[in-house]
C-alpha cells in the first residue's frame, strides 16, 4: 500500500466541509500565534535566569500541533511531546500555568515537579511526557486498549518525532496496534533532524509514514506548515479510530527551526534549508490564507495579535507571582487517589 500524500486545502469552501467555520479558524490562528508567544517570552526568561536546566521550543510545528489539537474531541486524549505547545494551548492549558511550569513554580501542570515542557494536564485529556523517548507512544496505545474494553468512543493520539521513531517502542506499540485495531493515531512529527542527525541517518525510507503498511493500517503525508491540511487529515484519522477502523500513522512534515533546545545553536543544519523553510512558516503561511480566502480585515487582525499580546503579558506577570512549591507537598500526586481515578478521562 503506497502512503498517501494530503492535498492542502484551498478554498473556504473546502474548510467549511471539513468543519471549521470563520470564528474556528481565527481560533486555530489564536493559537499558533499564542504558542509561538509563549516560546518567545519562554526563550527572553531562559536568558534572564528564570528557567531551570534547559529549554525546548517548537518553532515550526504550531501548525501541526494546533492542527492536530483542535481535530481532537473532548475525551479523547494525548501524549504531546516536546514540540507540540500547540496541543496544550488548543485543549485549554492556560498560558500563565505554562510560564510557571518553565519556572518550575507551584501553579505549573506538574505542580514544580518537572520543568519545561514535561507537562500535562490530565483533566484536559493530555498526558505528560516523559524524557524517554518515545516511551509515551505505547502509553497512549495502552489508553486506546481501554477504551477499547471499556467499550467508549474514545482515540488517543500518540506523538513522537522523526528519531524517537527509530526506537523499539514505537515499533511495538504500532504493532499491537494494528493487531488489536486500537482507535489511536500514531503522530510523527517529522522535522528533519534528531538532534544533530539527519533524517537520512535515521531511516532508509522515503516516509516514515510507509512504515504503516507493515503494520496493516493506513499511512498519511502531510505538510506540517499547513494548519488546514493537518487538521483534515488528523480529523479524518480521529474518526475513522472513533467509529472502529483501527489505527493511521500521519507523518507531519516541518523543519526543527531552532536548535534541539536554547545551548544548541543548530550550526548543522544547512543555511539554505533554515531560509527555504522560513519562507513557508506555518504562521505567515496561514496568516496569508486567511486574508486572501476568509476575508481577514487588518482590523480583525490586529485585534487577535493584540489580544495575545495582553494574554500572554498578563500570564506572565500571574505566573511570576506563583509561589514555589512547598517541600512538604513532595509525595502528593506520586499515587492516584480514588477521586482522581473517577475523572472523565479515566473512567
Ligand atoms: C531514549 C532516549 N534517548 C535519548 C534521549 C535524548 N534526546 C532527547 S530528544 C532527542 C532527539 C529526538 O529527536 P526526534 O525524535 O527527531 O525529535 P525532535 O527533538 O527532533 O523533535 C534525544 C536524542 C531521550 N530523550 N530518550
Amino acid at each position: 500500500m503506497a502512503v498517501r500524500e494530503a492535498e492542502p486545502l484551498g478554498s473556504l469552501q473546502e474548510v467549511q466541509e471539513v468543519g471549521l467555520d470563520r470564528e474556528d479558524l481565527f481560533g486555530l490562528y489564536r493559537h499558533m500565534l499564542t504558542a509561538r508567544g509563549i516560546e518567545e517570552r519562554g526563550h527572553i526568561l531562559y536568558k534572564q535566569g528564570k528557567i531551570p536546566g534547559s529549554f525546548y521550543t517548537g518553532r515550526g510545528n504550531e501548525a501541526a500541533a494546533v492542527g492536530v489539537g483542535a481535530a481532537m474531541g473532548p475525551d479523547d486524549v494525548g501524549c504531546p511531546i516536546q514540540r507540540d505547545m500547540g496541543v496544550h494551548i488548543t485543549r485549554g492549558v492556560e498560558p500563565w500555568r505554562i510560564f510557571a511550569q518553565y519556572m518550575g513554580r507551584a501553579d505549573g501542570p506538574t505542580h514544580g515537579r518537572d520543568g519545561n515542557v514535561h507537562l500535562g494536564d490530565a483533566r484536559l485529556g493530555l498526558h505528560a511526557m516523559v524524557s524517554h523517548l518515545p516511551a509515551m507512544l505505547p502509553v497512549a496505545v495502552g489508553m486506546a486498549l481501554a477504551f477499547r474494553i471499556r467499550e467508549e468512543k474514545r482515540v488517543a493520539v500518540a506523538w513522537c518525532g522523526d528519531g524517537a521513531a527509530a526506537r523499539g517502542d514505537a515499533h511495538e506499540g504500532m504493532n499491537f496496534a494494528g493487531v488489536r485495531r486500537l482507535p489511536v493515531v500514531f503522530l510523527i512529527d517529522n522535522n528533519q533532524w534528531a538532534y544533530s542527525t539527519p533524517s537520512y541517518l535515521g531511516h532508509a525510507i522515503d516516509h516514515l509514514a510507509d512504515r504503516a503498511s507493515g503494520y496493516g493500517f493506513e499511512g498519511v503525508v502531510v505538510d506540517g506548515t499547513d494548519v488546514l491540511a493537518v487538521f483534515r487529515e488528523a480529523k479524518r484519522a480521529i474518526e475513522k479510530a472513533r467509529e472502529g477502523g483501527g489505527p493511521t500513522l500521519i507523518e507531519s512534515v516541518t523543519l526543527r527551526m531552532e536548535g534541539h533546545a536554547v545551548h544548541d545553536d543548530a550550526s548543522y543544519v544547512p543555511k539554505e534549508m533554515f531560509e527555504e523553510w522560513a519562507r513557508r512558516d506555518p504562521i505567515e503561511r496561514f496568516r496569508n490564507w486567511l486574508r486572501e480566502n476568509a476575508g481577514m480585515t487588518l482590523a480583525e487582525e490586529d485585534e487577535i495579535t493584540a489580544g495575545v499580546k495582553k494574554l500572554l503579558n498578563e500570564s506572565l506577570a500571574r505566573a511570576e507571582e506563583s509561589p514555589w512549591p512547598d517541600p512538604s507537598t513532595l509525595l502528593d500526586g506520586v499515587y492516584a487517589s480514588q477521586e482522581e481515578l473517577d475523572t472523565p478521562h479515566h473512567k
